[in-house]
């Protein structure tokens, strides 16, 4: 495996779950692998769950990992080429990316959208030069326009918790103060299409559909109630819009997932990648509930990340 950007890098994900299902049973088992390896982590913005599942997944196989912040520890990095670099930026990441490839085995990147403009994010720039100039396997620790880590423990932790053969979840759009990237929703969406047993809604109000390639075969309901009547699973996510890219068209309070929201359900399980606003994307009852998943949900990034970075080493010690 030579990178892990989307959820076609994956293969077939009934074989993947199986595999994430074992190393969350035996973490330890392939310490071997990792021994004298080093994964190094850069991450452009901030993040808690991601580093922290990563170090300790590293850890977990025998591996060293060290992370990098960009902008905090390290020199301003200008990533556009051809510029004349006469301002604040220090360093150009076509020298940055082949050092710290060569100082590692394995790369993961935290590019994150910019949202100055929609081309620029989804032609994933930053991400391609790393796979471009560090000779490394690349793991995505969430770019511009996906989070494959996220959406491979949240199908984890869909299987984990299923009642029914092929449950029925929902992904709602909800409400916040910010503009969020659509990374998040449109990783869960490729996962849940690609995934063999699920029946997957999408509910957003008009102006917050999804990239079009994402939208493919999707089906989309506009009514959030109708959406959630008999859903097993309510994915609750803000994202700003694509159209209109990088927008806040609405910050209706309606869509907030509520106690009555969870009434129209299948008594449906809640979940959500963190971080959380409270009381603008689910209400304190619901977050704080029996059926709330965000804890084993976030707990489960070890072991999607963990089986990705295994999968890498393996290829690493045939030579691959
Ligand atoms: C990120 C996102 O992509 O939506 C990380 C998700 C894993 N979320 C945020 O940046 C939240 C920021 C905030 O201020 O609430």
């Amino acid at each position: 495996m030579k990178q892990f950007l989307t959820v076609g890098d994956i293969g077939d994900l009934g074989k993947a779950i199986e595999e994430a299902k074992q190393v969350k049973a035996t973490p330890f088992a392939w310490q071997e692998l990792g021994r004298n390896k080093t994964i190094i982590l850069v991450f452009f913005n901030s993040s808690l769950r991601t580093r922290l599942s990563s170090q300790v997944a590293a850890q977990n196989l025998g591996m060293h990992a060290i992370v990098l912040n960009i902008d905090k520890d390290s020199w301003k990095l200008e990533t556009e080429m051809g510029v004349v670099m006469d301002g604040d930026k220090t360093e150009h990441l076509r020298e940055a990316i082949p050092v710290i490839g060569s100082y590692c085995d394995i790369i993961g990147v935290r590019s994150f959208a910019r949202y100055e403009s929609r081309e620029f994010d989804y032609q994933e720039t930053i991400l391609k030069q790393f796979i471009e100039y560090s000779g490394r396997p690349v793991i995505s620790l969430e770019s511009a326009t996906r989070h494959p880590c996220q959406a491979f423990a949240d199908l984890l932790t869909i299987e984990e918790h299923k009642t029914v053969a092929r449950p029925k979840v929902v992904m709602t759009w909800a409400p916040h103060p910010k503009a969020l990237p659509q990374a998040v929703p449109n990783s869960f969406a490729e996962w849940m299409k690609a995934a063999p047993d699920v029946d997957f809604v999408l509910t957003c109000p008009e102006g917050y559909d999804l990239a079009p390639d994402i939208m493919e075969g999707v089906t989309l309901e506009r009514d959030q109630k109708k959406a959630l009547e008999g859903a097993d699973f309510v994915y609750a996510k803000n994202w700003a819009s694509y159209e209109h890219y990088g927008q806040i068209l609405s910050k209706d309070r309606s869509w907030t997932v509520d106690a009555e929201h969870m009434s129209w359900t299948n008594n449906a399980k809640f979940m959500h990648c963190l971080p959380v606003r409270r009381n603008m994307i689910v209400s304190d009852e619901v977050i704080d509930g029996p059926n709330s998943l965000v804890i084993p949900e976030a707990a489960n990034r070890v072991f999607s990340i963990q089986t990705v970075m295994k999968r890498m080493l393996e290829d690493l010690s045939r030579g691959k």
